[in-house]
């Protein structure tokens, strides 16, 4: 074994030094102490929560740091099957809280910060969020992270360390305005490995020569080069000690700090911008949701990322001396959108160009490794890379991608003769001006398996974008995995108190493990201690959020009031804009009513919240819009407390904790089709509150588990909105009367300057309605209009909100990840070994 090369004596000294895990609350004390007066360098005297939190995490660390290495070293003597998750975001949040439930240690913690003068929850408070990402995307692969650790699962993540995260939102004059995320000043969680390297080569050309055997060789040659460092960050499970590896690519310029010859000849400058112009690539995130827009540096980032993460990968396998035949047995490579997928001619060119494979041993590899997630059918945020700027940067890259393509293509002809339009229309190859490479197609023909994310997208996908790849390789290809959220983020972090009564009810937190455990609650449905703890637990979370919304934007709310929230990215097909007209329709209904009347009705509170990405002018309109009326409803005195309109700042994953638990109602409200799953929407019902939604993504399953009786859809089915869209232009459109009056008052300045929102209006009015918000409209009322009543009967409400919680089980990423490695990775679990040993 590995351990008897080492010399008894040095394995002894070794072993009797080797760290230990605090485990009372002096130790955990004693650690904190040292910590902030040795790392961190303060002292007693000051001693801030900011260095508090810093000894904190560095303690918690310590213990995650050992389970760590141990889980590694675990897995690389058993070396099973890995799985590898390639994402170019990954919206971790906070782990301070997390690595605290996973160690297991937090009240001892707690009493120990006591001791040590500070709350935990200023403690934690203190934490910059990780915000690696742009929306659901990037917070599904953090949910898959942590349950592919708590499973077991051998598992890695990969993405870029970018300097910015996604942009800090700040609301000035009810614009956005967005804010750089600088987030590493202190950032105790991640590991430099700057002996992990890896040369990255960009542009340059490609030279053919035969070999003496007579086989063509190609060499990519001449190119830039940058260097990529890897960065470490631990991911423990929960109630297991294994505890994985996500491995972030930082970008350097390759040849030293920077060229000595031009520094010496005095041109600092030029000496300094070899340097710069590498660190570009891992700067920043790009912050659009659903949509791409082609930039060089965005590939440049795609291609950087991929490259690092495939060396690495096959660096691992090597080590195992395995025949390459075994390669699809030890590597299953998901792909989270089609932002990976260059990782598709990055191995073949590994395989073919380096190792020395031919092209179907090669070919087969890669099929069988490969597994692809679709996040959406939205075109616009379908991607596709012009031919000449490929050609450019990664010339071998894309002589692959058209040999990929020949294959496919006389695969495809001999498949269906007759069909000659076919090949036109599932080529690789875009025949545009420019061409285009279609990434998502590339990456349905390079993998074993593609799957959606909801089980309407997982059919729309197969009738739509990828119908003709149906035909081609028959329906088993393509399959469906629903989203999932980790329960141990979206239910016992975020709601304490909800988790410890279920707890309670249950006989212990196993349900935070097997989270359909959950469907026993239905039992305590009529217990009348448990109704009444569930009520107040919910009331205690509007009292948290009124809290927060009064500091945060000085907007007092009464929580008693219906709780309407929606917070999301801000995008037209999520239709924030159907939410604030409703809104204003409401405004409007209660300024026309008696005061008598008016007291009959239920008091809400509107609440929003999301980024709209820096270039998305109608999104921004929205936020523009909503702060509007938010201004002008609030100080309406004839209004009171019977409406209050909230768009809360910069809305992120560590604010989704205080707000998620706080919901009466949350809206999940796109244009039938278009929302892929939804994630958020689990996690409000997971909480105790209902939903407004339409038949879309997880919606959809969500019904089916909770009943009908106990979500509130309204709205157009994905069926008939092609037909309603045509009808817009063709069929005389005739604004919803309702809706009419709503725009009349956006025009007539009761929100301001009209001139600000005539695009907005006028994207209805006069140029198609794309996202179907008229046609929706009346509908949407009315269901609120529902709410409003269902509100009312106390009573039957927390009956819907105890039955629905009971009945998410589902919705759990353990769940998915279970499906993934069954159905696509085809891998097992790993448990750490019953003892630990050193
Ligand atoms: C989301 N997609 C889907 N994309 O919109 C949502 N896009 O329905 C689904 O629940 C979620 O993925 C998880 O499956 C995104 O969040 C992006 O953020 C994104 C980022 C870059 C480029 C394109």
């Amino acid at each position: 074994s590995v351990e008897a090369s080492i010399p008894e004596p040095q394995r002894a000294a070794w072993k009797k030094f080797s760290a230990k895990e605090f485990s009372s609350k002096e130790d955990f004390e004693a650690e904190v102490v040292r910590h902030i007066e040795t790392t961190l360098a303060r002292s007693l005297f000051n001693c801030d929560e900011a260095a508090a939190y810093g000894g904190t995490s560095l303690a918690f660390r310590d213990r995650l740091v050992i389970e760590w290495n141990k889980t590694q070293q675990n897995q690389t003597f058993a070396d099973p099957k890995r799985v590898y998750y390639l994402s170019l975001e990954f919206l971790m949040g906070r782990a301070l809280d997390n690595a605290m439930l996973n160690v297991g240690m937090k009240d001892v913690a707690k009493d120990g910060l006591s001791d040590l003068g500070f709350r935990m929850e200023d403690i934690i408070g203190q934490e910059r969020d990780a915000a690696l990402g742009n929306g659901g995307l990037g917070r599904l692969a953090a949910c898959f992270l942590d349950s592919l650790a708590t499973l077991n699962y051998p598992a890695w993540g990969y993405a870029l360390r970018y300097r910015y995260g996604i942009f800090k939102q700040e609301i000035v004059d009810g614009y956005q305005v967005e804010i750089p995320d600088y987030w590493l000043d202190f950032n105790p969680w991640e590991f430099p490995r700057h002996d992990v390297t890896v040369d990255i080569q960009f542009y340059g050309g490609v030279r053919k020569y035969m070999d003496e055997s007579g086989k063509q060789i190609s060499v990519w040659e001449n190119g830039e080069i940058v260097t990529a460092v890897a960065y470490d960050a631990p991911v423990p499970g929960y109630g297991t000690k294994t505890t994985n590896n996500l491995r972030l690519w930082s970008s350097k310029a390759s040849h030293g700090e920077f060229d000595f010859t031009k520094f010496n000849s005095g041109e600092y400058e030029a000496s300094v911008a070899d340097q710069q112009r590498a660190e570009t690539i891992s700067a920043v995130l790009y912050p659009n949701d659903n949509l791409e827009r082609g930039k060089e540096l965005r590939l440049k980032q795609q291609y950087f990322w991929c490259a690092a993460s495939l060396f690495d990968i096959v660096r691992r396998f090597k080590k195992s001396k395995k025949a390459w035949s075994e390669f699809p047995n030890q590597v299953a490579i998901q792909l989270n959108d089609t932002h990976p997928t260059l990782a598709i001619p990055e191995l073949l060119r590994i395989l073919i160009d380096l190792e020395g494979l031919n092209w179907d041993d090669a070919w087969d590899i890669v099929q069988k490794t490969f597994g692809y997630t679709n996040h959406t059918v939205l075109p616009e945020a379908l991607e596709k890379w012009s031919v000449p700027l490929i050609q450019h940067l990664l010339p071998r890259h894309l002589q692959i991608i058209y040999d990929i393509n020949l294959q496919f293509l006389q695969y495809v002809e001999r498949s269906f003769p007759k069909d000659r339009d076919m090949l036109g229309r599932v080529s690789i190859i875009e025949e545009s001006q420019p061409k285009m490479v279609r990434m998502a197609y590339l990456a349905v023909i390079g993998s074993h398996k593609v799957n959606g994310v909801a089980e309407l997208h997982s059919d729309l996908i197969k009738t739509t974008i990828f119908k003709d790849f149906v035909k081609i390789y028959g329906p088993d290809k393509f399959t469906n995995v629903t989203n999932g959220i980790t329960p141990r983020r979206w239910l016992h972090q975020a709601n304490p108190r909800l988790s410890e009564l279920i707890a309670s009810k249950l006989g212990g937190y196993d349900f935070l493990k097997d989270l359909t455990l959950l469907h026993k609650l239905e039992n305590f449905v009529d217990d009348k201690d448990f109704r009444k703890e569930f009520q107040e637990i919910k009331y205690a979370n509007k009292v948290r959020l009124a809290k927060y919304i009064k500091e945060a934007q000085g907007i007092p709310v009464n929580p008693s009031g219906l709780f309407d929230i929606q917070v999301k990215r801000m995008h037209e097909y999520k239709r924030q804009q159907l939410n604030i007209f409703g809104v204003i329709h409401r405004y409007l209904e209660l300024k026309d009513m008696s005061p008598e009347d008016r007291k009959k009705m239920q008091p809400r509170v509107s609440i929003f919240g999301g980024k709209a990405a820096p270039g998305y002018w109608m999104a921004k309109t929205v936020i523009h819009l909503i702060n509007q009326v938010s201004k002008i409803v609030n100080a309406d005195k004839d209004i009171g407390d019977l409406l209050k309109v909230v768009f809360l700042e910069d809305y992120n994953v560590s604010k989704a904790e205080i707000i998620v638990p706080a919901s009466d109602i949350s809206e999940h409200i796109s244009t039938a089709g278009t929302e892929a799953s939804g994630t958020s929407n689990m996690k409000f019902v997971l909480n105790g509150g209902l939903i407004i939604g339409t038949c879309d993504g997880a919606n959809i399953e969500i019904t089916r588990e909770v009943g009908d009786d106990n979500i509130f859809l309204f709205g157009n089915l994905a069926e008939d909105v092609e037909d309603l869209r045509h009808g817009h232009f063709y069929g005389g459109f005739e604004i919803d009367p309702q809706l009419k009056r709503v725009f009349e008052t956006v025009r007539n300045g009761t929100f301001g300057d009209a001139g600000q929102f005539s695009a907005l209006v006028n994207s209805i009015v006069e140029h198609g309605d794309y996202y179907l918000v008229s046609d929706d409209f009346k509908s949407y009322i009315d269901t609120q209009k529902l709410i409003n009543e269902a509100y009312k009967q106390q009573d039957e409400w927390l009956t819907k909100t105890i039955t629905a919680v009971a009945r998410m089980g589902f919705f759990s990423s353990d769940r998915c990840i279970e499906e993934y490695a069954n159905e696509i990775w085809n891998c097992e679990p790993l448990p750490p070994p019953e003892k630990n040993g050193a």
